[in-house]
C-alpha cells in the first residue's frame, strides 16, 4: 500500500502537470524580532489571484450569484483521501509544494471550534504526510481570522527552512519546565494568546483512534477556554475570530481583531492580511513594496498586536495562564 506521503507527493506532482493546481513562485526573507527569525514570503504573482470574499461579478441591484463552494463537490484531482467525515484536498492555490487541506465532507461553517474528529485527522495527516519533514497545522476560524472559504478547513504544510520550524518554535522552546496538558503564555509575546505543549509519549504509546480523538478535543477545549478567559480580563466582548496552529508539540489559540493592518513605508500605506501562519512567525505579502515595508518594521510582534488583541495595561501576563 502506498504510504500517505508518497501519496500526497504523487497526486501533487499530478496535478501540477495538469494544471488542476497552481504553484505560486516566492522570495522568502528572514528578520528577527525579539528573537523570533520571522520568515516573509513574498509572492508578487498571489496579487493577480481573485479574492474569494471579492469574486462577486454581480451588478448593484442583479441578484447576486451564489458563491461557489470549492469543497462541497472538489476536483476529483486535488482530492488525495477520502476519510469517513472528511476529505483530504491538495490546496489549488499553493506557495509551498504539497500543501493539504482537511475539510470536511458535508457543509460546516468555518466559525465553528474543531471537534475532536476535525482534529483527529488534522493529527493524522500532519504527522503522516511530509515523513521527517516538520509541518504545520492551521485553522483562520472567524470573519477576523484571515479566512476565505466559509466551508470548514484546517490546512497543512510543510516547512522547510533552517532554524526552529514554525519560526514561534523558539519562544515555545523558551518555556521553562513545560508540562504537556499545562496552558501557558509567552511573555516577549504582546497580544494575547495561549499556548499548550502536548504529550508526546503519552500520543506515541500505540494510542487508539478513540483515546486519540478525546485527547486532542480536551487540549483543544482547554485552550479554548483558557483564550475566552484571557479575553475577559483584557478585553470588550467581541465576536470571536481565532487562529489555531498546531505542530506535533503544542497547540497555539490567538484571538483576532482584524484580518489585516496598514503598513506605511517610504510615504506608501499598504494593507496587508494575516492569517494563522503570521502568529506562527511566517508572514505572506503580495508585493516587493509590501517586503520591504515589513522588513522595514521596527518590531514584528508589535504589527500582530493590532491584528490580535493587546494585552490590558492593567493585568499582565502571567505564566502558566487559564
Ligand atoms: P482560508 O483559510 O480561507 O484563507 P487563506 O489560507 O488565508 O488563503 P486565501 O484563500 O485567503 O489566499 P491567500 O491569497 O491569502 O483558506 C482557503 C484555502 O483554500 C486556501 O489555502 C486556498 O488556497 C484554498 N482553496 C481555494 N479554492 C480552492 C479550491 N478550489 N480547491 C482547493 N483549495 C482551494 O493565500 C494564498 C495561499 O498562500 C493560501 O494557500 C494560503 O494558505 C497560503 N499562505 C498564507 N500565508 C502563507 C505563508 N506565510 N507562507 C506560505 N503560504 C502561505
Amino acid at each position: 500500500m502506498t504510504d500517505f506521503s508518497t501519496l500526497v507527493q504523487q497526486k501533487y506532482d499530478a496535478a501540477l502537470a495538469s494544471k488542476d493546481l497552481l504553484f505560486f513562485e516566492a522570495e522568502t526573507v528572514k528578520k528577527d524580532t525579539r528573537g523570533i527569525n520571522f520568515e516573509i514570503t513574498c509572492v508578487p504573482s498571489l496579487g493577480q489571484k481573485p479574492k474569494a470574499k471579492d469574486n462577486d461579478d454581480s451588478k448593484e441591484g442583479e441578484k447576486k450569484e451564489e458563491k461557489v463552494d470549492p469543497f462541497l463537490s472538489p476536483n476529483p484531482n486535488l482530492l488525495v483521501e477520502e476519510k469517513d467525515q472528511h476529505l483530504i484536498l491538495l490546496n489549488k492555490f499553493c506557495v509551498v509544494p504539497n500543501h493539504i487541506l482537511v475539510v470536511t465532507k458535508e457543509f460546516r461553517k468555518q466559525t465553528e471550534p474543531l471537534f475532536p474528529t476535525d482534529l483527529y485527522e488534522t493529527w493524522v495527516a500532519l504527522t503522516t504526510a511530509y515523513g521527517k519533514t516538520p509541518a504545520v497545522a492551521f485553522y483562520n476560524c472567524g470573519p477576523n481570522s484571515g479566512a476565505s472559504q466559509a466551508h470548514k478547513h484546517i490546512q497543512i504544510m510543510p516547512l522547510r527552512h533552517d532554524g526552529p520550524q514554525p519560526p514561534l518554535l523558539s519562544a515555545f522552546e523558551e518555556i521553562k519546565d513545560r508540562k504537556a496538558g499545562q496552558i501557558y503564555t509567552i511573555d516577549k509575546i504582546p497580544f494575547i494568546h495561549v499556548i499548550t505543549p502536548l504529550d508526546r509519549p503519552f500520543i506515541d504509546s500505540s494510542t487508539s483512534k478513540d483515546e486519540l480523538e478525546d485527547y486532542l478535543g480536551q487540549m483543544f477545549f482547554g485552550l479554548l477556554d483558557g483564550m475566552f478567559h484571557q479575553m475577559r480580563q483584557h478585553t470588550q466582548p467581541t465576536k470571536t475570530s481565532y487562529n489555531f496552529v498546531m505542530t506535533d508539540q503544542f497547540m497555539l489559540l490567538v484571538p483576532r481583531s482584524k484580518e489585516s493592518a496598514i503598513l506605511e513605508h517610504d510615504g506608501k500605506a499598504f494593507e496587508i492580511s494575516v492569517n494563522s501562519l503570521g502568529f506562527a512567525g511566517l508572514l505572506l505579502c503580495k508585493s516587493d513594496d509590501e517586503k520591504k515595508a515589513l522588513e522595514a518594521h521596527p518590531d514584528l510582534l508589535e504589527f500582530l498586536v493590532q491584528l490580535g488583541m493587546p494585552w490590558s495595561n492593567i493585568v499582565q501576563p502571567a505564566e502558566p495562564a487559564g
